[in-house]
């Protein structure tokens, strides 16, 4: 199978994510962050995570096929279960998180980003949604301010290091994005229970964090 990413995409570490957990093969496609063509040719829209099956349809939305990967390969793994205390959590803190996020997704090396023209597509159409780049980079003080709160009031939501409500749920699909996402922030240091779930979801899930490049 191959699904289509882009690095920085939280939706798509939630599909790499079901394949890591379960060890599955996957074919890994790193669009570039400008090319419109490809996904529109296989999903009709430009948006991933896309996992083309081996039968060459193609799927998007990455819950959905999150739930096909659980369910048709090997024992289910995840619990639907998400506690109303992290998922209004997740709501909070995504609104917000992209001021710190968006601007250095651009320089952090990754494969979307190769190209000047990648870069230019993204800048334009983010900083629609949250502002100048460099306006939001110098404001990082503030955001970190809110987010440190933020955390520690997640920190007693953390029940093991492997699965944040004791056992694997959606809960995990969609809350690791995140975190693995804000290591590329530097400075922004995770209460203990949430770096020890932090690095050891990366590690069963086989997604890389970006703190060695945080900036
Ligand atoms: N509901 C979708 C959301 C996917 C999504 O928003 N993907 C973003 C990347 S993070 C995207 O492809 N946006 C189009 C673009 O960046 O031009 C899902 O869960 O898969």
């Amino acid at each position: 199978m191959k699904l289509y990413v882009y690095d920085h995409c939280p939706f798509c570490v939630r599909a790499r994510m079901i394949f890591g957990l379960k060890n599955i093969a996957l074919e890994l496609i790193q669009l570039a962050n400008d090319d419109e063509k490809t996904p529109v040719e296989l999903v009709g829209r430009k948006m991933v995570p896309i996992l083309q099956k081996e039968d060459g349809t193609a799927m998007a939305e990455s819950l959905d096929i999150v739930d096909y990967i659980d369910r048709q390969f090997g024992r289910k793994i995840l619990s639907e279960e998400v506690r109303p205390a992290l998922s209004d959590w997740m709501q909070k803190v995504g609104e917000y998180y992209n001021h710190l996020l968006l601007p250095r997704f651009i320089h952090l090396g990754l494969a979307e980003f190769e190209t000047q023209s990648a870069v230019d597509y993204f800048v334009a159409k983010k900083q629609e949604y949250i502002g100048d780049f460099a306006r939001n980079m110098a404001d990082t003080q503030q955001y970190l301010h809110r987010l440190e709160q933020d955390l520690a009031e997640l920190e007693p939501l953390i029940l093991s290091d492997t699965a944040a409500q004791g056992k694997l749920s959606l809960e995990d699909i969609q809350l690791f994005p995140m975190l693995r996402n804000l290591t590329c922030v530097k400075g922004l240091v995770f209460p203990p229970k949430i770096a020890r779930y932090t690095a050891a979801m990366a590690k069963l899930s086989a997604i890389d964090l970006y703190s060695e490049k945080a900036l």
